[in-house]
């Protein structure tokens, strides 16, 4: 008798849970959900690849300096960045070799800042973000060829 009594209450239950979840899943709600979360999503990869060119856009965050390591070399030998101001080095590895970029406060110096990862492979990307705040001239090299790659930040 008394187990009974518990089934339907469950039974109950049970339907409703079922007519509920077709009712949610056969409704437009979820698809009237994704569709205004989708514009602000597509607006903004599209005006970040515009951008980085621009050096005028302190308000997009750290500015952003792309190097290139070909030929056991930098593309740049001079990179100049604002005091206190976040920036991102971007390196791009086109070499079969590993490189990186090390920032340090001179040449045998204190290091500063080094490249995610410290050993950026062939063929891939390493990003390093940092500020300065002290204006002066720094020295930057590849840990992994510093006789042949190296250059000058300048922090203005
Ligand atoms: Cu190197």
């Amino acid at each position: 008798m008394l187990k009974r009594f518990w089934v339907l209450p469950i039974l109950a239950i049970l339907a409703t849970a079922v007519v509920a979840a077709a009712c949610g899943g056969g409704g437009g709600g979820g698809t009237a959900t994704r569709t205004p979360g989708a514009s602000p999503t597509a607006t903004r990869p599209a005006a970040s690849p515009t951008r980085p060119a621009a050096t005028a856009t302190p308000a997009a965050g750290a500015m952003q300096i792309d190097v290139t390591a070909q030929n056991t070399a930098f593309d740049k030998k001079t990179i100049e960045v604002t005091a206190g101001q976040p920036f991102t080095i971007i390196l791009h590895n086109k070499d079969s070799m590993p490189h990186n970029l090390h920032i340090f406060t001179k040449k045998g110096g204190d290091s500063i800042a080094v490249t995610d990862p410290q050993a950026v492979q062939a063929g891939s990307t390493g990003t390093l973000t940092t500020t300065i705040t002290q204006p002066g001239e720094y020295y930057f090299q590849c840990d992994f060829h510093p006789s042949l790659m190296t250059g000058t930040l300048t922090v203005k």
